[in-house]
């Protein structure tokens, strides 16, 4: 991202955002989580133990990104990115699972960093022992969705890698609750809880409709996604 870009970025959030009192969402002057909504402001910032959304830029060096892409590619150089998948939910992407055992020295170093930031309490639940990885095609994207509550428990989290885009989270009874995260190459989310189970997301293709204005055309993105075990949590409104 360009410095011109970053200015223009804090610029515009200055007088929307929670900005510093979001300590860690904060890279630079520019904030990397936007809502208008004062009270999903006041969730994200809330409660100490039930936390619903945390985002890490940096969370890997370049020569950790570039040590996993070369397994991930490995992984995926025989799959053919898919444009119908059967839930209709992504479009232009690849994927494969490995077990969080199966990286290779370095790479499990990254793997099991994540895995405790992520799980760092026992409200955070346990975690599936596969890692997903989701290749994007420069013209991939997920429509919105919830993970279904069979396969996933109360914390979703992903590490982007590769290119920058948009994931946006919207209550599924009220489009105006709404959540836009800036995902940096390199940085982690973490959905728990009330985000998870209540509002669907999405990544972007395009940002037009975006608060986030990414001037770069979209491009291949690589994410790591860890969740955590169904639970028998009753959904809630
Ligand atoms: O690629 C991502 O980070 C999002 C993945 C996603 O939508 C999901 O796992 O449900």
């Amino acid at each position: 991202m360009n410095v011109a870009f970053r200015r223009r970025l804090a610029h515009k959030f200055a007088h929307v955002c929670v900005n510093k009192s979001f300590g860690k969402l904060v890279l630079d002057d520019v904030d990397l989580v936007y809502t208008k909504s004062l009270s999903l402001k006041k969730l994200i910032l809330s409660g100490q133990e039930l936390k619903h959304l945390e985002v890490v830029p940096e969370f890997c060096s370049h020569d950790e990104e570039r040590e996993i892409m070369v397994e991930v590619d490995r992984a995926l150089r025989r799959k053919r990115y898919e444009y119908d998948h059967w839930d209709d939910a992504i479009h232009g992407f690849r994927e494969t699972e490995k077990s969080q055992t199966a990286w290779n020295d370095t790479n499990k170093n990254v793997i099991s960093r994540l895995s405790r930031q992520i799980f760092s309490s026992q409200a955070d639940g346990n975690p599936l022992l596969n890692v997903h990885v989701l290749d994007l095609a420069d013209n991939g994207y997920i429509k919105p969705h919830i993970d279904s509550h069979k396969f996933c428990g109360s914390t979703i989290a992903g590490l982007s890698l590769l290119s920058t885009r948009v994931m946006r989270l919207q209550h599924e009874k009220d489009i105006t609750q709404q959540i836009e995260l800036l995902l940096l190459p390199r940085s982690l989310y973490i959905i728990r809880n009330e985000l998870r189970h209540n509002f669907t997301h999405e990544i972007l293709l395009e940002c037009n409709n975006s608060v986030f204005k990414i001037t770069e055309p979209p491009s291949r993105r690589v994410s790591l996604i860890m969740r955590s075990q169904p639970d028998n949590i009753v959904k809630t409104t």
